[in-house]
């Protein structure tokens, strides 16, 4: 209760934050783009997971605020970066509520349009069984989306229950490995087969692949072999405040 009363401030009292995490090109180690991930300090509670305040937000109807303000912030700092010189990508997560928002398209157009923002630099990463809960209203969702030309990511995927006949009917552009999978590949033959699976699979509908959590070296080498497009993981980077992440790019050179 005592949560959900001060989550209703926290736009306003400026307690939220996004964080940034790097995606690496698995080839040439590029920045590929990053993915926005919310962060809320809380006054008194310090550092609130959003693993935690997502499902209250979601219960009490304020996911659709805390989305929209997530969407125009990682809008704004696509826009920064690009008047900075840097072109980065950004992936923000949604969630069910907002998938069956019916202003969302409009709502996204708006955020591009406020800041400037082409589509293309915009990925809504989607957990593969939020997804498929509402398959039709997902799909129409999604079909919107694509055709603004903003890009569709299955995340977490290996987690749900995808119908592959559904899987090749999604508009989506990137599939996301969930890092279970990624943990077990250097000790595990059965996770390099699911892996690889998965990749050929992708690969066939025309999907890129990006595997998350990727934590040691031993893991990111096999993911390469493997023909993973794009590493995201502690080996790289933690998810970063806007001037850290600037910080780390320029020590990158
Ligand atoms: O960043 P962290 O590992 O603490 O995230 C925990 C969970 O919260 C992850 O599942 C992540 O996808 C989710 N999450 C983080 N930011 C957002 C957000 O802006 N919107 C939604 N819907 N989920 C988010
Ligand atoms: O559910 P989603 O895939 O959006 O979750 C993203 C969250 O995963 C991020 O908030 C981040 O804190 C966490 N994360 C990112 N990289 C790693 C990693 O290498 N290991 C682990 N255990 N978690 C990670
Ligand atoms: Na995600
Ligand atoms: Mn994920």
């Amino acid at each position: 209760v005592e949560m959900q009363r001060d989550l209703r401030h926290a736009v306003a009292r400026q307690e939220l934050q996004l964080y940034f995490q790097p995606k690496l090109r698995a080839d040439s180690g590029e920045l590929a783009g990053v993915e926005a991930l919310l962060r809320w300090h809380h006054p008194k509670r310090g550092m609130v997971s959003p693993a935690e305040f997502i499902p209250v937000a979601e219960r009490f109807g304020l996911i659709g605020e805390l989305g929209l303000w997530v969407l125009d912030e990682a809008c704004r700092h696509v826009r920064l970066w690009h008047e900075a010189g840097l072109d980065i990508p950004v992936a923000v997560n949604v969630s069910v509520h907002q998938l069956r928002q019916p202003d969302l398209e409009q709502r996204v157009r708006e955020a591009l349009k406020r800041h400037r923002v082409p589509a293309r630099m915009l990925i809504m990463e989607i957990t593969e069984s939020v997804a498929m809960e509402d398959i039709e209203a997902s799909m129409r969702v999604f079909d919107m989306l694509d055709q603004i030309g903003v890009r569709l990511s299955i995340d977490d995927f290996g987690t749900g229950y995808s119908s592959l006949s559904y899987l090749r009917r999604l508009p989506a552009r990137q599939l996301k490995i969930d890092r279970s999978f990624v943990r077990d590949l250097d000790s595990s033959l059965d996770a390099q087969a699911i892996v690889e699976a998965v990749v050929r699979l992708a690969h066939a509908l025309g999907l890129k692949v990006v595997a998350e959590g990727v934590e040691t070296q031993d893991q990111a080498d096999i993911l390469a072999q493997l023909h993973c497009d794009e590493l995201q993981g502690f080996l790289f980077a933690r998810p970063m405040a806007e001037h850290t992440l600037l910080h780390w790019l320029q020590q990158r050179g």
